[in-house]
């Protein structure tokens, strides 16, 4: 909105003409973004503080972790307005697709932070059931799905990286390929959110790859000659992954071992969700395995663990899912744990731009 107030005036004042470009307005999101969340996070933890809203630490988890207990947590609540607040002042207001990634980032908000909040309410730390969270994400991912397949600017065709000849068209059986991309990034990102910063590093890794994609993907030229698919319109997701990038960072400010707040699955939730519907919207579904990489593995550390431990009726192929724990209980002290995590998440995002050319 307040891109488009100031840009009423550049017949007067020329220069306002820059207000035009995306890459302008992105970057000015993510500025807006970093510094409302560096001046503000330190005014919200103290709230969250006063009001107590801690992190109650289960006793089955990682013995350093008890030390943990009563950081103040549902950070989320940062980070999601200060996203919103960014992409409204600076993202064209008429483009579907940034309305469409504000529900998400809502939807899936409003969904942990109930999790969130019956955890800190309930006597027993219990949240939303498994099935309540999962039946509210699908539901959520499937207004999304829907709405994109409904709307004629967008096409459901599948995009599959290095073989440019073939996009199969999905039909319907699109509709349940974005929820199942939408919801498997909301939940991969909730699980890797278990050490400090180790969730909100990755995440602006991915996002700031995104942005690139985005913008790529909103450039007819650029998208003909590297042979992507052109979405006319996502360019300006590129503002939203701006405002994501920035609130990331004034997040890990706060989030930097050891944290001072931890997202809670209000951010968690929410920011997985965004960068699968991002994913979806610029047609990069499956680079999305390769940037958000480590939020497979971990995911699928889970998945791999809860199996072999049923299966054998008791034994583990990790010391303890999801993986970052692994390496918790070898030994590595949980900085080394972030830190050399934060590496894999940034050569992964590197190689993801190899699908540009490699077709
Ligand atoms: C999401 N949440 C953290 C924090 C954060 C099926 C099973 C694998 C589920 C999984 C689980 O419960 N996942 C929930 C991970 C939790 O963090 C809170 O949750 C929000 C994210 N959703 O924002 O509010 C704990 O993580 C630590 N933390 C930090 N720094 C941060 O910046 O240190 C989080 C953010 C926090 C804090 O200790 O309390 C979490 O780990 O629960 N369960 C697990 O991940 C458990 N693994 C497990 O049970 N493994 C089993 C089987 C079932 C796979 C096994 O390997 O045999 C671990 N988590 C806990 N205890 N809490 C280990 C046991």
């Amino acid at each position: 909105m307040l891109y488009k107030l100031i840009y009423l005036f550049h017949t007067d004042i020329s220069w306002l003409n820059v207000f035009r470009y995306i890459t302008f307005r992105t970057i000015l999101s993510a500025l807006t973004a970093l510094v409302i969340s560096l001046f503000v996070g330190g005014w919200v933890i103290e709230r969250l503080r006063a009001m107590q809203i801690g992190q109650y630490i289960r006793d089955d988890g990682p013995p350093n972790h008890k030390a943990k207990e009563g950081t103040p947590t549902m950070g989320g609540c940062l980070i999601i307005p200060v996203v919103v607040f960014s992409t409204v002042c600076w993202a064209e207001p008429r483009n579907l697709y940034v309305w469409v990634v504000l529900f998400v980032i809502l939807s899936f908000g409003l969904i942990g932070f109930m999790d969130d909040y019956l955890k800190i309410s309930r006597k027993d730390n219990r949240g939303l059931s498994v099935k309540a969270k999962f039946a509210l994400q699908i539901l959520a991912a499937l207004i999304v799905a829907v709405a994109l397949y409904l709307y004629p600017g967008f096409d459901s065709y599948l995009n599959l990286p290095f073989f440019k000849k073939i996009s199969p068209h999905m039909g319907l059986g699109y509709i349940p390929f974005a929820v199942f991309i939408i919801v498997g990034a909301s939940n991969a990102v909730n699980l890797t959110d278990g050490l400090d910063g180790l969730a909100i590093g990755p995440v602006t890794i991915a996002f700031a790859s995104y942005l690139v994609f985005a913008y790529l993907a909103g450039h007819v030229k650029i998208a003909n000659y590297l042979q992507i698919p052109y979405v006319a319109g996502s360019g300006e997701i590129s503002v939203l992954c701006g405002a994501v990038v920035g609130a990331g960072l004034g997040f890990l400010w706060y989030n930097a071992y050891p944290a001072e707040i931890f997202m809670g699955d209000v951010g968690s939730l929410s920011l997985g969700a965004v960068l699968g519907t991002v994913a979806v919207i610029t047609k990069q579904e499956f680079v999305l395995a390769l940037v958000g990489g480590l939020f497979v593995v971990e995911a699928l550390s889970v998945i791999f663990q809860v199996a072999y431990f049923k299966l054998t009726g008791g034994e583990r192929i990790f010391r303890m899912a999801p993986m970052h724990h692994h390496f918790e209980l070898k030994g590595w002290p949980e900085p080394k744990v972030i830190v050399r995590f934060w590496i894999i998440a940034i050569i992964l995002a590197l190689l993801s731009f190899g699908t540009l050319k490699l077709r």
